[in-house]
């Protein structure tokens, strides 16, 4: 992001000094550091010139870095499943901070939080963007982001999220939970000390009941307090270097009402996101599935770009994927014949885990969709580092 930033900025003074300003002024009211507006508007721009790719912990492990356990693996520095199959890494990763909140020194999905840090740092440095999610646990119960088995979650007369807000018996230990988010946050710094821009995207897939934060979990005033509550946590610790994804799920169909229903507001939010997955019913055709994702997708991405318009946002898949890729022509049939479609900033699919069978959504070598992912990456409109480092 060092050079876009460089570019970006470089851009913006040849061409007008005037608009360089004003979006100066803009950062600086809306308390944004410069490398988060710059962020923001490549997000804005990238789109006419195609999608970027992105994959959650593509540095971090990968499908075959396995030794033993999930939780015992050994971290090979600069590998990356993604660029061992096309030789780029992909040009936005993800990064998940579920058990900041508790003090641990361990993720959720077992990686050490100063590797964490030090992978975001190093993908800056080599030119990318890094986004950030939150499976956190419930402070309600104990339990994790999950509620759906959570029975002390779901037994009790206070929901989770009311718990946290205001009044609620768990407001305290909450403010905790979240300055513990933003010092981990505030420490994600170059060697000089400059923090790096992060696009977090906080209480995502919202629309569906799975996670405690969930659509029949609170009332949609409580989940836009909940927004409120932790921008204002952020913004008060500083954390200018942010900038902010919506993401409901698949829910909330080609109907941006039901998209809009729990928004926190333009003030609050930088970037529309989906979380889109792709997955058979029980006797389903992989052509079935694929014309099915296709149709979904497309509908909520039409909607989408209308919203984006009228709300003056960039767009993008936030999450997206086909568990294990069990189809091999999927990059080129269905992941691109849906992103190029749409002026998306980016797709981004999920994790590799490590050893795992079938938790994996981008290729590793000798998975059978490797040659049609390096058509996916030689195709002029798929952003991948080499693509945007270039600019
Ligand atoms: C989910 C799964 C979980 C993981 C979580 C956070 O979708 O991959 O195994 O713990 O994301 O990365």
């Amino acid at each position: 992001m060092k050079f876009i930033h460089f570019t970006l900025f470089t851009v913006f003074i040849l061409m007008n000094m005037t608009s360089c300003l004003d979006s100066e002024k803009a950062a600086v009211l809306k308390g944004r550091s410069l490398r988060a507006d710059s962020l923001l508007a490549y997000l804005r721009s990238s789109s006419s010139d195609g999608y970027m790719f992105g994959h959650h912990d593509a540095t971090l492990y990968g499908r075959e870095r396995v030794n033993g356990e999930e939780r015992s693996w050994t971290f090979t520095e600069g590998r990356c499943d993604v660029r061992d199959v096309c030789g780029d890494y992909p040009a936005i990763i993800s990064f998940d901070l579920g058990h900041i909140e508790l003090g641990d020194s361990l993720s959720l999905d077992f990686v050490p939080f100063d590797m964490i840090r030090k992978e975001m740092v190093a993908h800056y440095r080599r030119g990318g963007i890094v986004t950030a999610s939150w499976h956190l646990n419930n402070p309600l119960s104990g339990g994790s982001s999950w509620i759906e088995n959570d029975t002390a979650a779901l037994n009790s007369k206070e929901r989770t999220v009311a718990s946290v807000l205001e009044g609620g018996s768990n407001h305290d230990k909450f403010q905790v939970w979240l300055n513990r988010l933003a010092d981990f946050l505030n420490s994600v710094k170059t060697e000089d000390g400059e923090k790096i821009p992060i696009l977090f995207r906080p209480w995502h897939e919202h629309t569906g009941n799975w996670f405690w934060w969930g659509a029949s979990h609170c009332t949609p005033e409580q989940y836009v307090d909940l927004w409120k509550m932790t921008r204002k946590a952020l913004d008060k610790s500083g954390a200018d270097h942010l900038i902010y994804a919506y993401s409901p799920g698949m829910e909330c169909g080609g109907d941006s009402v039901i998209y809009l229903e729990r928004y926190p507001g333009d003030d609050l939010v930088d970037l529309l996101g989906v979380d889109a997955y792709e997955y058979l019913d029980e006797g389903m055709s992989l052509k079935d599935g694929n014309a099915r994702y296709a149709e979904n997708l497309n509908t909520i991405l039409s909607m989408l770009t209308t919203v984006g318009l009228k709300h003056d946002k960039p767009v993008a898949v936030t999450e997206m994927g086909f568990e294990g890729i069990p189809y091999e022509r999927w990059w080129t049939e269905v992941a691109d014949s849906i992103l190029s479609k749409h002026p998306v900033a980016y797709g981004l699919v999920w994790r590799n885990v490590k050893g795992d069978v079938t938790h994996h959504y981008a290729p590793y070598p000798g998975h059978s969709s490797v040659p049609d992912f390096i058509e996916f990456y030689n195709l002029k409109r798929t952003l991948f580092l080499k693509d945007i480092c270039k600019k």
